[in-house]
């Protein structure tokens, strides 16, 4: 039987990002429980080969500044792994994380196309410093992606845009601020919303997400925001959002996809170990890894 791509997982150890910053213990908790052995099989091998520590930092503009270092190291990071053929997993930290991940995976691709990016979350990410009243990066890290914001978020490895409007979904989004879904929507992203989730399944959403980044890209990746799901299955993040999508319906939808050659990094962010309860939202982590990770390809993805 052929051998798997190793998942080589790399802990994002960045809290700086988000106003309750206990997110920063998220990745190495989830090691400490056995993420790695956990996703490991026996013709894929999985284990960590790095963590990035962010600088901690109190003041907003300290911890952006703090935030854009770290991305820089993380982006080196991934980067490394993708040479080596690996496929990256990102364990979080905070959600600015992903400004760091898809930077690098866009770069390593940008001679060959675009990449596209399916962003799970129960918010939108998109804020700028001036659309942003919190002011926390972990709000901003899709604006900056698709190139609006502070050039140290925006212009990693020297260039900007990394994600194309048009090769970017975002699903499960129910608590936003109205600036970023005005940028969202003048630059035309598709964003399916906690209400179409609920009305179509997010099996159908998925689906429809994943057809329309495969086709206009050369690569893509998952970035998952545990505050997607329903608190019921993820209690541990800072910022929980009633209704959200539910663990089984994520587990059956992602089941398999990391198989898929064009899949080519993934990111799981937001696990607050502070708010867990019972080790419920770490469960779910592991489960959603294992269920995206598994050596063996869903029968739609090899008919596309
Ligand atoms: N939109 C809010 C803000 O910018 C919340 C962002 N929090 C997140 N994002 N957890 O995923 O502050
Ligand atoms: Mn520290
Ligand atoms: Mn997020
Ligand atoms: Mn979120």
């Amino acid at each position: 039987m052929k051998k798997h791509k190793p998942l080589a997982l790399i802990g994002a150890e960045v809290g700086e990002g988000a106003s309750d910053s206990g997110c920063k213990l998220g990745a190495q908790a989830l090691r400490d429980r056995g993420l790695a052995k956990h996703l490991a099989e026996p013709h894929r091998d999985a284990r960590w080969v790095d963590m990035v520590h962010a600088r901690h930092e109190e003041q907003p503009q300290a911890r952006l500044d703090s935030v854009e270092e770290f991305s820089v190291r993380l982006a080196a990071s991934v980067r490394r792994q993708l040479q080596q053929c690996a496929m990256p997993v990102v364990v979080g930290g905070d959600h600015s994380c992903a400004v760091g991940t898809w930077s690098a995976v866009a770069d390593a691709w940008r001679e060959k196309g675009d990449i596209g990016l399916i962003w799970i979350d129960a918010h939108l990410d998109a804020h700028t410093l001036d659309s942003s009243d919190s002011l926390a990066p972990h709000g901003m890290p899709v604006a900056a992606l698709l190139g609006h914001g502070t050039p140290g978020l925006t212009s990693l490895y020297g260039w900007t845009g990394k994600i194309k409007s048009g090769n970017l979904v975002i699903i499960g989004a129910r608590s936003y601020e109205a600036g970023e879904r005005d940028l969202l929507e003048s630059l035309g992203v598709r964003v399916m919303y906690m209400p179409e989730v609920d009305r179509r399944g997010f099996g159908a959403c998925f689906a429809e997400a994943l057809a329309l980044v495969r086709q206009r890209t050369v690569a893509w990746g998952l970035s998952f925001d545990l505050d997607a799901l329903d608190p019921a299955d993820a209690p541990g993040t800072g910022t929980p959002v009633e209704a959200g999508i539910a663990l089984v319906d994520a587990l059956q939808a992602l089941r398999g996809h990391a198989a898929d050659p064009a899949c080519v990094a993934v990111e799981v962010t937001e696990y607050n170990p502070l708010h867990d309860v019972d080790h419920r939202t770490a469960a779910s982590a592991f489960a959603l890894l294992s269920a995206f990770a598994r050596a063996e390809l869903p029968e739609q993805a090899l008919a596309a």
